[in-house]
């Protein structure tokens, strides 16, 4: 109780705080500071004269897809692969993401970049069977990337569910080039928490550009999007035999810098300039451990562009050439995922097990995991009316309880916490965990 009270007077002081620098911020004589900034150096903010209606649908599909030659695994997908779909608009669009999800557990997309609380993919967990709509305006130009926030969130990044979102600049063009997404990723086939993982992919295969070279054109411009997805190691990205102008955290209203090689941390991207003045076969890697786990590459530089014009697509850049189409269907043909449906999503299985007389539920260790069958122990309990029954969290992530039919939500129970509830109605209370929905439990109140 006395944690409790300690907790709720930081959250208040944290709120108060918060609610004072919001007003400062909000404050018209700071904003009319920054407006009238003229100078041509500050990247202008927003300002598209016309901004267009966009939509995706992302649907959470598990996948058996190929990681490595011969090497198939189970993950997690938006729309079938690792990484999901490309997402593409401009500064100022009003975008919207359909999300379903297919599978048995709950996931989310939060998105990197500026939105409200309902659009940033935590609040709520969009559980098994469901769908959500979430909209938000472009507010920021340059890479952005999604993942997965349902818990524990490494987990569902690891396993699959991340992917990047450039955002052009709705003034100021970027010079004409050739466009490259990667996205820099963890994957371990036997264990996705695992700290040091088997592979370090680039676009979700191992090495596949060793064997598929991405081809540049001598003296042309080339433009990486390059986001780091991460996990434990940093990735610091390197080319071969030229060096790179960086935007650094991927958002152009960063000023570039030129880089050997630059790092790029987890949850953070890139924007990535270079050319390349002679032919040739020439590597860019993650730069160390990973180069021989999964993240080696061939860039191939070619006298001319004869051979790219049938897989080029128009950019959003006009002038430059988008080759992440031609990375898409590669990906796909490497992958070759297999999606796994499931029946009856988010039918609440019935527990049909013996009660107990005990007014004292532990959240068991683990109890995240899905393979575990017993979450809450005892899973089904039995009291008089009016006993007030704790749950103890003993797992080390949070959990909560939550009547299916909502009439009680304890919220999130942290590690090591407790929270207890007063049934003063008789009846069979039906509870879930909402951020591992598979974690089910039972009281009978008599
Ligand atoms: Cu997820």
């Amino acid at each position: 109780m006395k944690q409790n009270s300690i907790f709720y007077i930081a959250i208040g002081v944290i709120i108060g705080f918060s609610v004072a620098v919001f007003t400062l911020m909000e404050s018209p004589d700071i904003q009319t500071t920054e407006a009238s900034s003229s100078s041509e150096d500050v990247y202008p903010k927003f300002r598209n004269q016309d901004p267009q209606t966009v939509s995706y649908t992302l649907i959470a599909q598990d996948a058996e897809i190929e990681v490595a030659p011969g090497v198939i695994s189970t993950v997690w997908t938006y729309n079938g692969t690792v990484p999901g779909p490309t997402l593409r608009f401009t500064e100022g669009d009003d975008v919207t993401v359909k999300f379903v999800n297919e599978t048995p557990y709950a996931h989310t997309i939060h998105f990197h970049g500026t939105h409200d609380s309902a659009n940033d993919g935590v609040f709520p967990q969009i559980m098994p069977g469901e769908e959500y709509t979430y909209n938000f305006v472009a507010k920021e130009s340059g890479l952005f990337m999604y993942h997965c926030h349902a818990f524990p969130t490494s987990e569902h990044v690891r396993m699959g569910m991340f992917g990047g979102m450039i955002i052009d600049p709705a003034i100021r063009p970027m010079e004409p080039a050739r466009e490259y997404f990667f996205a820099l990723s963890e994957f371990d086939p036997n264990n996705a928490l695992e700290y040091f993982t088997e592979y370090y992919m680039i676009n979700g295969y191992a090495n596949q550009y060793m064997d598929n070279p991405i081809q540049v054109v001598k003296g042309e411009l080339t433009r990486f999007y390059v986001a780091g997805i991460g996990g434990v190691l940093q990735s610091p990205f390197h080319v071969h035999s030229t060096i790179m102008k960086v935007w650094p955290s991927g958002i152009l209203w960063n000023e570039p810098y030129f880089a050997q090689t630059h790092l790029i941390g987890n949850g953070d991207t890139a924007i990535i300039e270079a050319t390349w003045d002679e032919p040739g076969k020439y590597l860019f890697h993650v730069h160390g451990i990973q180069e021989e786990r999964g993240s080696m590459a061939i860039i191939e530089v070619l006298e001319d562009d004869s051979s790219l014009l049938d897989v080029q697509t128009p950019s959003n850049n006009k002038g430059s050439h988008s080759m992440i189409e031609w990375q898409e269907d590669l990906i796909k043909s490497l992958e070759q995922p297999q999606l796994i449906s499931y029946d009856n999503l988010g039918v609440s299985a019935v527990i049909d097990a013996v009660k107990v007389s005990t007014d004292q539920v532990s959240i068991v260790k683990d109890s995240w995991n899905p393979d575990i069958v017993e979450s809450y122990v005892p899973l089904a309990i039995q009291v008089n009316l009016g006993t007030t029954v704790a749950w103890t969290n003993d797992d080390f992530v949070a959990h909560t309880v939550t009547d299916t039919e909502y009439s009680f939500d304890s919220g999130f129970i942290q590690a090591g916490n407790d929270w207890s509830y007063t049934f003063e109605k008789s009846g069979e209370w039906d509870y879930f965990c909402t951020l591992h929905p598979w974690m089910k439990g039972t009281v009978s109140v008599i």
